[in-house]
């Protein structure tokens, strides 16, 4: 049996940890008269946090098991011992999930930084012990307070992908195949429509380290915003791409036009949201090998007004140059001219362009290294030490 690998949008329930209630007990020890008060505070509930993580894809865990417990606090005890604090409950979501409230659809929060952190259900405070409410005149006091409440609440996770650039075409168009040909993504590549079920993410390094993420989708078909084939759903993975690539199947496999293609699907992602089109968009003919691709390039051109980069994403073929019919093409060809558009488009920064030119480095000549050079020395700066957790929140004596 084939089983879902990919959930893009869960309900789950979340509960925070009770606080632990104080205690009310006495000191009771052999030739102590009058021990006083020694109930301790009751330890605070854990929080349910969602935390960023580029290690998960997809809400498949959350899926099977939707409910999000953390643990409660314990109670305090006599000898004024505190109750331990309940566990926070942290829970990994793909970078580009949006939470929401079920019931009125307003937004909690947009996790979209790796390793931030949003709490999403707070833990009740613990109560406090009998030792608090001693006085001059209450000497032997019963009074103590109860754990806080947990907060209960239910919430809709949404994925929507983050990538810089979204691949967009019809079935077999080579989406994968181009996505294979420019990342280390291995995306199943096949001659048959909608090989792609669920959006995967390929990251294009440059020789300089720049990166650009990009999303492959499954393909869309004429309808799609009518829910035609797999339906446009999947193109909220794209709506935060903030560049879109039109990969054409220029040698009009399955009996395609590939101009009507481009208007299709212009027209398409325009009904599924009024935006799209107005995005920054590079058109890519892709199997550009074939005679007939070849032959309808330019007839694309004329159709569309739109002149793209003409590819090849099928291994072992030779250089698209050499092809005769293609030597008087002016346009942009070959893999590394769709690099240099994409890169142009993206405007990624690589990794040195974050920090200044060697000549206006920090002076680390002296004995201490100053805060400013610590900046950069990212293999020096150790993570400050763990403050240790002191149980003492009260004023107990
Ligand atoms: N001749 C030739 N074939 C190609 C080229 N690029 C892709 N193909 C073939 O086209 C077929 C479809 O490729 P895919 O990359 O799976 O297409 P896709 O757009 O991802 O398709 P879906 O995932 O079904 O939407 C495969 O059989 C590829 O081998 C190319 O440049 N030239
Ligand atoms: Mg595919």
């Amino acid at each position: 049996m084939k089983t879902r690998t990919f959930i893009d949008q869960v309900d789950v329930i979340v509960r925070s940890g009770k606080g632990g209630d104080g205690a009310a007990t006495f000191r009771r020890e052999a030739l102590v008269q009058f021990g006083g008060p020694d109930g301790g505070d009751g330890g605070r509930g854990g929080d349910v946090v969602l935390r960023a993580s580029t290690h998960v894809d997809s809400f498949i865990s959350l899926y099977f098991d939707p409910h999000l417990f953390a643990e409660d606090g314990v109670a305090g005890s006599g000898r004024k011992c505190f109750g331990r604090r309940g566990k926070d409950l942290v829970v990994d979501v793909p970078p580009g999930t949006i939470v929401t409230d079920p019931d009125t659809g307003l937004l909690v929060a947009d996790i979209v930084e790796p390793g931030q952190r949003v709490v999403v259900a707070k833990g009740g405070a613990g109560g406090f012990g009998n030792v608090h409410f001693k006085s001059a005149v209450n000497q032997a006091p019963t009074e103590h307070t109860p754990g806080g409440p947990a907060e209960e609440r239910r919430l809709h996770l949404e994925l929507k992908t983050i990538a810089d650039a979204g691949l967009l075409g019809f079935p077999n168009a080579g989406k994968s195949s181009l996505l294979a040909a420019v990342s280390a993504a291995t995306p199943k590549i096949a001659s048959y429509p909608f090989t792609t079920l669920n959006p995967i993410v390929g990251t294009m390094v440059y020789p300089d380290f720049a990166k650009i993420r990009v999303a492959d989708v499954p393909g869309i078909i004429e309808g799609a915003s009518r829910g035609v084939g797999l339906g446009m759903a999947f193109l909220k993975h794209l709506e935060r791409s903030r560049v879109l690539v039109y990969v054409i199947d220029m040698a009009g496999t399955d009996a395609r036009a590939p101009w009507d293609d481009y208007r299709t699907l212009s027209h398409e992602i325009a009904a599924y949201n009024m935006e799209l089109p107005e995005r920054l968009a590079l058109v890519v003919a892709n199997k550009m090998d074939k005679a007939v691709a070849r032959r309808n390039l330019r007839r694309f051109v004329r159709e569309t007004g739109v002149t793209p980069i003409a590819l090849c994403c099928e291994a072992g073929q030779k250089e698209l140059r050499d092809y005769a019919d293609l030597r008087d093409w002016d346009g942009p060809i070959g893999m590394d001219a769709f690099r240099d558009a994409l890169r142009a488009a993206v405007k990624p920064k690589a990794p040195h362009e974050d920090k200044p030119p060697l000549g206006q480095m920090p002076d680390t000549t002296g004995a201490e290294i100053p805060a400013e050079a610590m900046r950069f020395a990212t293999f020096l700066a150790l993570d400050p030490p763990k403050k240790k957790s002191h149980p003492s929140r009260g004023n107990i004596h």
